[in-house]
């Protein structure tokens, strides 16, 4: 029997980044669709920001092997609406994912294949625990970066498919100061 090398990494709690990861950026550009106020993503497209950044450490695709990431989302807003991750559920449906709050101030949406949406907040110290199929985006919806720790099998897979279609069916906006989860109009 070949065994695996154990790995110990420090996160920097402060910038999420973990020494040796694979990194991630998207911008603003690679969210087209996304937002719902069409007008405030082409103006903001102008400056294309960085909306966040994952930094992985990833396995092959074995059943029974763990990959975790730490996910740096940037504060900001399209229109009323905060930035957020793309989202997805995962192409093996019934993996399960762990989150862990790190800095800063957000939330989990989290969404059943039905369409059912769920809104968990987050900020340092929170456990998220997302359940076998459930659709995932978080949002930061404070004004520094919100950043967290994923943990999440090795076979779990991304897929967008759905959420980039058609989104979550509740969205996280800010209204006279104050933050408010409602449906989405799209939807
Ligand atoms: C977390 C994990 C990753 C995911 C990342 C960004 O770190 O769930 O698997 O890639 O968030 O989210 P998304 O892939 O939806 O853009
Ligand atoms: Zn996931």
């Amino acid at each position: 029997m070949e065994y695996k090398k154990p790995l110990g990494v420090d996160i920097d709690l402060e910038t999420g980044v973990i020494p040796g990861a694979q990194k991630l950026v998207r911008r603003l550009s690679s969210l087209k669709g996304y937002f719902l106020d069409e007008k405030a993503y082409n103006e903001l497209l102008r400056e294309d920001p960085v909306v966040y950044e994952v930094y992985a450490i990833e396995q092959e695709e074995n059943d029974g092997d763990l990959n975790f990431a730490t996910t740096v989302l940037y504060p900001g807003k399209v229109g009323k609406e905060f930035f957020f991750t793309k989202g997805h559920s995962h192409a093996k449906a019934d993996r399960a994912e762990i989150y862990y709050g790190i800095r800063g101030k957000g939330g989990m949406l989290l969404q059943t294949p039905e369409g059912k949406a769920e809104w968990i907040p987050m900020g340092p110290g929170t456990v998220v625990y997302v359940p076998p199929y459930w659709a995932h985006r978080t949002v930061n919806t404070g004004n520094e970066p919100f950043i967290f720790l994923a943990v999440y099998p090795a076979d779990a897979g991304h897929d967008y498919g759905s959420i980039a279609e058609k989104g979550f069916s509740k969205i996280v906006i800010e209204e006279n100061g104050e933050v408010k989860v409602v449906n989405n109009p799209r939807w």
